[in-house]
């Protein structure tokens, strides 16, 4: 990744970079590491132990990972005869990259009970060590020719920081007793009436989608290219969890024809009958409580619905008769607005716990709350290569039978997200924080 003969890029001879250019490199890094080891303080170490399913890994095996990932991209390519810090932490850290190695099966992750917490706290320890000397000392040829890597390390952990909430709620809803992540003291108060629903039409015509400006982007968001869409228009805000149950009271669940085959096929086969998460209210009355990282509570009727996969997506909005958003519309809708919504602040300075709340009043709400389900499938933009290396498989062996979600989420690190974002699950996952905003033709 670092080898100019691999990547096929020029040498680059920059000047010496200014000191405060290393320092807030170092700052950043210090930063980033340190959110991901707060979340993980609210965490007991029985916490950190559970994989409650394959797409699900335990928070040790999370700030495990990340750390290999720097180690094994930064500091073993820049030292090429540096030993692990452990011989057997790459086989049991690496996550899916052929390149890197054999692993540890994805869905036993969670047998991992060797190392202990303390020991992958002590790999942390000395990687950051060796990583921030680096940074700090490292001639300004090598720093220049690690620093795409150093953005994608940091915004990988980011990802990673974003999983960590994910899977625990994942886990703590598999316990009786129904953990909050954070108390909902420090949630906000349920809101009162959504934000109307405004349209915003958009004069369709050709336009440019994806990343080509400078800053870092992930490979996936490019090349820039131009699209054709069509008049259209799209919803000012996400589908609310009232909307969501009046959807179920008109029989959403059990209407066949609402659904994609596939969709009904998984709304049988799992007994769907509300968004993942949602628990019947033991009052008997037959209505329904959510569950989240602040625990069990009322549904908020103004916050968006989140949670659901990209099939109810889809049958919700065959329901409303209207569509999903294509990616394209979605960017050509989000490109010009300052990249401002709710998302994951640092915990530390955070008085709020991360679940979705409800759209601000304003002409059209694009970024944070919820992940959005959009109609495209996850495949690679017009003339998309990997870039070369084993670094070439963090997004685009995955571009098939995935879908696209854009916008991030309340558990999204705040300065994470772009408007040429590409996020992407399988259309059956629920368990992203995931909502849905309608479109339809003009
Ligand atoms: C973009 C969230 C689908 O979870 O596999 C983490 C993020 N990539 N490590 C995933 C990711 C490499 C990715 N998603
Ligand atoms: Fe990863």
């Amino acid at each position: 990744m670092l080898d100019d003969d691999r990547t096929g890029t020029p040498a680059a001879h920059p000047a010496e970079p200014a000191h405060a250019d290393r320092d807030s490199l170092r700052a950043r890094y210090a930063a980033v590491r340190k959110r991901t080891e707060d979340l993980a303080a609210r965490l007991s170490p029985e916490d950190m132990q559970v994989q409650p399913r394959t797409e699900c890994s335990p928070t040790k095996w999370h700030i495990a990972h990340v750390t290999w990932f720097f180690e094994t991209f930064i500091l073993r390519e820049v030292f090429p005869r540096r030993k692990p810090f452990h011989p057997d932490f790459p086989f049991l850290f690496n996550s899916y990259y052929w390149g890197a190695g054999p692993r540890q099966p994805r869905p036993e992750r969670g047998l991992l009970t060797r190392p202990p917490l303390d020991d992958v706290y002590a790999y942390r320890r000395a990687i950051d060590a060796d990583m921030d000397r680096l940074l700090a000392i490292a001639e300004p040829d090598t720093l220049a020719a690690m620093l795409p890597v150093l953005e994608i390390g940091l915004a990988h952990e980011e990802q990673h920081q974003e999983l960590i909430l994910m899977d625990i709620l994942d886990l703590f809803s598999r316990n009786p007793l129904r953990p909050a992540y954070r108390p909902a003291e420090a949630a906000p108060a349920a809101s009162g009436a959504a934000a109307a629903l405004r349209w915003h039409e958009h004069p369709g015509g050709i336009v440019g989608i994806g990343h080509g400006a400078p800053g870092f982007a992930f490979d996936n968001e490019g090349p820039r290219h131009d699209a054709l869409l069509r008049p259209f228009r799209i919803a000012s805000r996400c589908v609310t969890n009232g909307e969501w149950l009046a959807f179920m009271q008109d029989g959403g669940y059990e209407r066949p024809d609402l659904w994609l085959m596939d969709g009904w096929g998984t709304v049988q086969a799992e007994g769907w009958q509300a968004p993942e998460y949602w628990v019947r209210d033991g009052d008997g009355g037959g209505g329904w409580l959510q569950y989240g990282l602040t625990g069990t509570g009322p549904i908020d009727p103004a916050a968006p619905v989140v949670h659901i996969s990209f099939y109810e997506a889809d049958a919700y909005a065959r329901w409303a008769g209207a569509r999903l958003p294509t990616e394209e519309e979605w960017e050509a809708v989000a490109a010009g607005l300052p990249v401002e919504g709710h998302f994951l602040v640092h915990p530390a300075r955070d008085a709020l716990t991360p679940r979705p709340a409800p759209a601000a009043v304003g002409p059209v709400q694009m970024f944070g709350d919820v992940w959005e389900w959009t109609g495209s499938p996850y495949r690679p933009y017009p003339g998309y290569r990997p870039p070369a290396g084993t670094l070439g498989e963090y997004n685009g062996k995955f571009m098939s039978s995935q879908m696209v979600l854009r916008g991030g989420c309340c558990a999204t690190p705040a300065g994470h997200l772009r408007p040429t974002y590409r996020n992407f699950f399988y259309p059956h996952e629920r368990w992203a924080f995931s909502g849905v905003r309608l479109a339809e033709d003009c």
